[in-house]
């Protein structure tokens, strides 16, 4: 979670704890209007007269966890900062609130295709009080932390892909040596070995990018390396795509069977969807890859 990165010694004193015991955190960037433009965000903070906390107004979109959570990472524009209204993410700071917070309330749940076992919701705020002591780092400070945040999860989201792609293959693998058709078991036609194999390599590509991934992220963090947005993107956008083919070419191996719920395939692929759209869609991935590769030249 961010908090572990960008909280003072006294936030992660008060939430790392809570968040080590029973309590869920989620992570709130996207609205309505800003989902792959985030810097949109319409979210507003204003400082009370006296100081002591910000009244948030707004509401945010797609907030995995959000009705389990009970603290949260929320992004909003600080309307009195210098920033704000000149850059375009101008004020943008980051929030720790809680959910018993006055003005603050969990809105709709949306009805998913896949992931259902994970909540996914809008947080309303109403002139939602939050101390400032609860601001991460600084006003104003907000924008690279989401941007960083996202380096961090992208890697997750990668890792979520390659999971569903491997079990979707295992699953087809296993079907494939099982299931006879004209006297020999489906694995043995060539036009499913030809699936099968190429089912194997993609998993195995997708595996290496999110370990090159998660290597260049700890030699960031640790040994003085160079920031691995391109690196957590690219494994994001080819194990996404890997889930998602992969998966689909599994409920083809199982044919009817892969259509039912008898079988886990058709969950991987209402699953691997979701790795092509959040925490930043394909495009977003090939905007932040051209934008780091642009550098090269
Ligand atoms: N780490 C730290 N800071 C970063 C960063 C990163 N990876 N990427 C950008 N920044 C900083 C920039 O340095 C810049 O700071 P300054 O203005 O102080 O120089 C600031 O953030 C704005 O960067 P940029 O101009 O590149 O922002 P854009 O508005 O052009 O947006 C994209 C860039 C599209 C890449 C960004 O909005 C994005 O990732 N969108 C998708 C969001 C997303 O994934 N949402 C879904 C999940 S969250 S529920």
């Amino acid at each position: 979670m961010t908090i572990t990165l960008h909280g003072n010694e006294q936030q992660k004193a008060k939430y790392l704890p809570m968040l080590a015991s029973d309590k869920l955190g989620a992570y709130s960037l996207s609205e309505a209007g800003a989902g792959t433009d985030a810097a949109a965000m319409s979210c507003k903070a204003k400082l009370s007269e006296d100081g002591t906390h910000y009244l948030l107004t707004g509401e945010k979109m797609w907030v995995t966890n959000g009705v389990s959570a009970d603290i949260y990472v929320l992004f909003a524009k600080d309307v009195d900062h210098p920033d704000y209204g000149v850059k375009k993410h101008g004020g943008t700071t980051a929030f720790i609130v809680e959910k018993t917070f006055e003005g603050f309330t969990v809105g709709k749940k949306e009805d998913k295709l896949g992931i259902r076992s994970s909540d996914t919701c809008t947080l309303v705020l109403e002139n939602c009080k939050v101390p400032v002591e609860n601001v991460l780092k600084a006003p104003g400070k907000g924008f690279p932390i989401a941007m960083n945040a996202l380096d961090n999860s992208r890697i997750g989201i990668a890792a979520q892909g390659l999971g569903i792609a491997q079990g979707a293959y295992e699953s087809a693998l296993k079907y494939a040596h099982e299931r006879e058709a004209f006297g020999v078991p489906i694995a043995r036609h060539q036009m499913i070995t030809s699936y099968l194999a190429d089912m194997a390599t993609q998993v195995e590509a997708a595996r290496l990018m999110v370990y090159k991934a998660a290597w260049t992220k700890e030699q960031h963090y640790h040994h003085n390396g160079h920031r691995h947005s391109k690196e957590a993107s690219m494994a994001k956008l080819f194990a996404g795509d890997t889930a998602m083919w992969v998966s689909e070419r599994a409920v083809q191996v199982l044919g009817g069977y892969g259509y039912t719920t008898d079988f886990p395939v058709e969950r991987f692929f209402r699953d691997a969807k979701i790795t092509q759209i959040y925490e930043g869609t394909q495009e977003v991935q090939k905007l932040v890859i051209a934008r780091a590769i642009s550098k090269d030249v």
